[in-house]
C-alpha cells in the first residue's frame, strides 16, 4: 500500500536571495511520494525590452485534491510565479505581440492612483444599487455593473486609450466595445467556471482573434480574495480541448493601476474570494467590429449621455459601421443619429 505523503514534511525554499525578480518556484508533486521542484532563475517571458515592473501570478489549487492523487492543479498551496509585466510606455506593437505569443499580459502603470481611487469611489456609488448575480456565472456573491457607460464616466478615457486602442488595433483591426462590466466579487463567492470570452460566436476553431479582454483592478487582485485565474498557453489549444484537473491555473496578482490584456480564446474565470471584503475589477471586453456585441450599447447607454461623449468613444459603443456599411441606420452612418435629433 503506497503512503500519502505528509503535508508536513513540505519544504518552503525561500528564493529571495537568488534573483529576486526573475526567479519563480514551482512545484508539482509527482506521485505519492516524490516531490519535484523546478526553479526558474531567469524567467524566459519577460521581455528583454525593459518592463516596467512586476506582477507576480501564482500558481493555485481550483478544487479540492482528490485522495491519493497529488498533481499540480490540485496542489493545495498557492507558490509565486513571476509573470510578464510590461509598463505602459511600451508600444502597441509590442504589447499586441505578447499578448498574441502568451495569451495574456500585465501592462503596469495604466492608471495613475488618483485615477484609481476616484473609479473605486464612483464605482461604490453604483454599487450601492447594484443586484448580485443570478446564477454561478454571474455570481451569487458577486454584483455586476452591465451598461458600465450609462452609469459612470470614470472608464471614459480608460476605454479609448491610445495603449489600448494601438493593442486592439493590432490584434482584431476593426473592434467595438463588446461588454465593459464593474465585477465585485463578494466575500464568500465560489470560483466562477472557467471559459473562453470568445465561445459564445459560433465560429468554427482555428480562427483569428475575436475578443480581446482588459481586466482593470481597482482592489489589490490576490490568489486569496478572487483574482482572476487562468490557464497559460490555453490560447492555443487544439479545437474542443476542454480544461482537465491537471492543467496548471495561474493566478492574475496584481494592484490597481495595471490591466490583465487577454485574449477570448484564453480559458479564465473569475477567483473564488475567501477573504471577507470585496473585489473590485472592471472589464472592458472588446470584440470584431463584424460581430454582435455581448451587450446592446444602443438601447443600453441612454442616447442623451452618448450624444455627450467622445466621438471615439460613442464609435465604440456601436454608433459605427464595419466597412463598407455594416450597421447603417436608414442607409446612413450611425453617428447621425446623435447629431440629427437633439431630442430623438
Ligand atoms: O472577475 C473576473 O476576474 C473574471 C470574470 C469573467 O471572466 C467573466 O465574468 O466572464
Amino acid at each position: 500500500m503506497r503512503r500519502a505523503f505528509p503535508a508536513q514534511a513540505l519544504v518552503i525554499v525561500w528564493l529571495g536571495s537568488l534573483a529576486p525578480a526573475d526567479a519563480g518556484l514551482f512545484l508539482a508533486l509527482r506521485r505519492q511520494r516524490r516531490l519535484v521542484i523546478w526553479v526558474l532563475l531567469h524567467n524566459p517571458i519577460i521581455p528583454p525590452s525593459g518592463p516596467g515592473g512586476r506582477v507576480s501570478c501564482r500558481l493555485t489549487c481550483p478544487r479540492p485534491a482528490p485522495k491519493g492523487a497529488w498533481t499540480a492543479g490540485a496542489w493545495p498551496l498557492s507558490l509565486g510565479l513571476v509573470m510578464a509585466t510590461m509598463s505602459a510606455a511600451s508600444s502597441g506593437q509590442d504589447v499586441a505581440r505578447q499578448l498574441m505569443d502568451d495569451g495574456y499580459v500585465v501592462v503596469a502603470g495604466m492608471m495613475t492612483p488618483e485615477g484609481v481611487q476616484n473609479a473605486r469611489a464612483d464605482l461604490d456609488r453604483v454599487l450601492r444599487t447594484t443586484r448580485t448575480g443570478r446564477n454561478s456565472f454571474e455570481g451569487f456573491d458577486t454584483q455586476r455593473i452591465y451598461a458600465l457607460f450609462a452609469k459612470t464616466r470614470v472608464f471614459d478615457a480608460l476605454a479609448t486609450g491610445p495603449l489600448l486602442l494601438g493593442v486592439l488595433d493590432q490584434v482584431l483591426g476593426h473592434y467595438q466595445l463588446s461588454a465593459p462590466v464593474g465585477i465585485c466579487i463578494g466575500p464568500g463567492e465560489k470560483a466562477q467556471v472557467l471559459h473562453r470570452d470568445d465561445a459564445i460566436y459560433p465560429v468554427p476553431e482555428p480562427h483569428q482573434p475575436l475578443v480581446v479582454n482588459t481586466m482593470w483592478p481597482l482592489d489589490e487582485f490576490t490568489a486569496e480574495n478572487g483574482a482572476t485565474r487562468f490557464i497559460p498557453g490555453s490560447h492555443q489549444w487544439e479545437p474542443g480541448r476542454q480544461p482537465a484537473p491537471d492543467d496548471p491555473v495561474e493566478t492574475a496578482v496584481m494592484s490597481p493601476g495595471s490591466a490583465l490584456f487577454y485574449l477570448g480564446s484564453l480559458w479564465h474565470g473569475g477567483g473564488a474570494n475567501q477573504t471577507l471584503r470585496p473585489r473590485l475589477g472592471v472589464i472592458l471586453e472588446y470584440a470584431a467590429g463584424w460581430l454582435r456585441p455581448q451587450e446592446n450599447h444602443c438601447l443600453a447607454v441612454p442616447r442623451d449621455i452618448a450624444r455627450e461623449l467622445p466621438e471615439r468613444l460613442q464609435e465604440l459603443l456601436g454608433y459605427n459601421i464595419y466597412p463598407p456599411f455594416v450597421g447603417y441606420v436608414d442607409g446612413r452612418h450611425p453617428r447621425r443619429v446623435l447629431s440629427a435629433d437633439p431630442s430623438g
